[in-house]
């Protein structure tokens, strides 16, 4: 019998929306940046999603130098796909977001399909006491984010990038992201197979609940047919759950502490490992294979290894 295509887990380490204290685990340093790849990798995870953070007090950051300080490790160490976030934190324009992709031309980076309100500030009101001085601001500001994807920065960041033939991690956060990505791929911004994230749960996105993925899987479906392979991300508690039902849906599967420090209700992750290791224990339980760094590399029609800069 024909073995069953792969089901690929991306760890998504760091990002820019948790804080130090918020959980002991989230990696900042580059050491623990790197080592927490590594470890998320030898548990299953097929693809990093990677963003940096200022060594010194946590803070996202977007400095290709503070990149530099852990990719090299990663490529050394892991052999999973290495996929740097252009997300940024707030208030970044899309030039500054790009130029870590653009200095490391990875096989993939991320690439988001619209403007929207994008809010954690809730978080802001579980803390009485803060590590460091930024980060009650920062949290409690996001109330004010719009988080800014033009059609103009998307193509901005679409023609930069094309010389280095990456392959992009398209978040849609709303079902209109996948209307935005029909559209630049009419344009001919990008070519099929597409890669979509559907992300849920994101407060100013679409929520976390299996009504909304069918309806975000139907749209991609009557939008792109058979030209896209898809992943879930579900923030918060919904993390797990919708990983599991993505998977027996046909889909690839995210996890990590960008979007969520649990592993249980009310537990805290030790580690981005853990939460892979559950989503691969969880996953052959129900029958699917998890895709290694190679196979994930064949679905999604990747350049390779060989030719990163880093
Ligand atoms: N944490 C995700 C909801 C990016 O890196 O480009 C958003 C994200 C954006 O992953
Ligand atoms: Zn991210």
């Amino acid at each position: 019998m024909a073995r069953r295509p792969g089901t690929i887990i991306t760890c998504a380490i760091t990002g820019a929306i948790h804080t130090p204290t918020m959980s002991a685990a989230l990696p900042f340093r580059p050491e623990d940046i790197a080592a927490q790849a590594i470890a998320a990798a030898e548990a299953g995870a097929g693809i990093l999603h990677l963003h940096a953070r200022r060594p010194e007090d946590g803070a996202p950051s977007i400095d290709p130098e503070h990149f530099a300080a852990f990719l090299p490790r990663i490529r050394g160490a892991a052999g999973a796909v290495v996929n740097i976030s252009t997300g940024g934190s707030l208030l970044n324009s899309i030039e500054e977001r790009i130029a870590p992709a653009l200095r490391f031309s990875p096989e993939m980076c991320s690439l988001n399909m619209g403007s929207i309100n994008f809010s954690f500030h809730p978080l802001a009101l579980r803390h009485d006491r803060w590590t460091f001085d930024w980060e009650r601001d920062y949290v409690a500001n996001s109330e004010g984010y719009i988080f800014r994807n033009t059609f103009r920065d998307i193509r901005a960041a679409a023609t930069a990038l094309a010389p280095h033939d990456i392959r992009f991690e398209h978040e849609c956060y709303d079902v209109g992201h996948l209307y935005n990505l029909r559209f630049c791929m009419d344009q001919g911004l990008f070519r099929a197979p597409v890669f979509i994230q559907f992300v849920l749960g994101i407060l100013g996105g679409i929520g976390a609940d299996l009504d909304n993925l069918a309806f975000m899987k139907r749209t991609a479906d009557k939008l792109f047919g058979h030209d896209y392979r898809w992943s879930v991300l579900a923030a918060g508690g919904a993390q797990m759950g919708l990983a599991a039902a993505a998977a027996q849906m046909g889909g690839h599967v995210r996890v990590g502490l960008e979007d969520s420090l649990h592993i249980g209700r009310g537990r805290l992750a030790a580690s981005n490992a853990e939460q892979v290791a559950r989503i691969r224990r969880i996953l052959e339980d129900l029958g699917h294979n998890v895709a290694g760094p190679e196979e994930a590399r064949e679905i999604l029609a990747l350049k390779g290894a060989d030719r990163v800069r880093f």
